[in-house]
């Protein structure tokens, strides 16, 4: 309820010299886009929690630590659409939009990650957009993650529908920083100096993230290897 509020609220700033009844139908379709999004979001979910089963079988041990899921807000949404100039309807949402969707899958280790990805887009009924990897090329800042674009299809009462879906899969390690990160920079309006500093700290933090996750995996091959 309380996010249908939001909605409503966000949609009245747009609805300028509408009537009631097209501002009803207005929130109406945004619910019914977002029920699309959620839906979509928890096919990915369970394809996930699916393949952490059955792996788990054949690696006798659980490559997903954890799996987040999220929905971004309407406000949001209009932000980031606004930010590129881009107009708030529906159809641009759909068009424009990759990231209404996510879903963040914490792996043990690296090559989990790999093999993760793979299972997704190997199954028929997935489409791959697009595949970012921060992993190999890690940005500027140490950044690290894989990052997949998907659609997948859902099944409505009368119809097929595609929507996107935005996959992000990391090692805890990678997670640890991309979240300490986040919290440092979030809304904060950091001196030119002090930015800089703050980029060598956490450049060095997630290179040393980043060779914890290598020497584990070490660790997991030998302990594999012996058993
Ligand atoms: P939130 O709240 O996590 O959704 P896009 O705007 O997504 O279409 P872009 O910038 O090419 O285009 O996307 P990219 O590089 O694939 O990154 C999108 C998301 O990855 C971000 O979403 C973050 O979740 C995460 N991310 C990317 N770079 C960084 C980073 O430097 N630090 C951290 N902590 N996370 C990062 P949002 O929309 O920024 O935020």
């Amino acid at each position: 309820m309380e996010n249908e509020k939001t909605i409503k609220e966000q949609l009245d700033e747009i609805a300028f010299n509408r009537t009631e009844d097209e501002i009803r139908e207005m929130i109406s379709s945004v619910n019914h886009l977002m029920t699309y999004y959620r839906c979509a979001m928890l096919e990915i979910e369970t394809k996930f929690k699916v393949l952490n089963e059955q792996l788990s079988l054949r690696h006798e041990r659980n490559p997903i630590e954890n799996i987040k899921t999220r929905l971004k807000s309407f406000g949001s949404i209009k932000d980031k659409l606004e930010r590129r100039e881009l107009p708030v309807s529906l159809e641009s949402i759909e068009e424009n939009l990759n990231d209404v969707a996510g879903v963040r899958v914490i792996c043990s280790f690296i090559d989990d990650i790999y093999m993760l990805a793979e299972c997704l887009v190997q199954q028929d009924d997935i489409k791959l957009i697009e595949m970012k990897d921060y992993i190999k090329n890690p940005k500027e800042n140490g950044y690290r993650s894989l990052h997949l674009i998907v659609e997948i299809p859902i099944f409505l009462c009368d119809e097929k529908k595609y929507m996107k879906v935005e996959v992000q899969l990391r090692t805890i390690a990678m997670e640890v920083w991309a979240n300490l990160e986040h919290r440092l920079r979030y809304k904060k309006e950091l001196s030119d100096d002090l930015l800089i500093k703050t980029a060598y700290e956490l450049n060095e933090c997630a290179d040393l993230s980043h060779r914890l996750d290598l020497k584990m995996q070490k660790a997991r091959d030998i302990i594999e290897g012996e058993t």
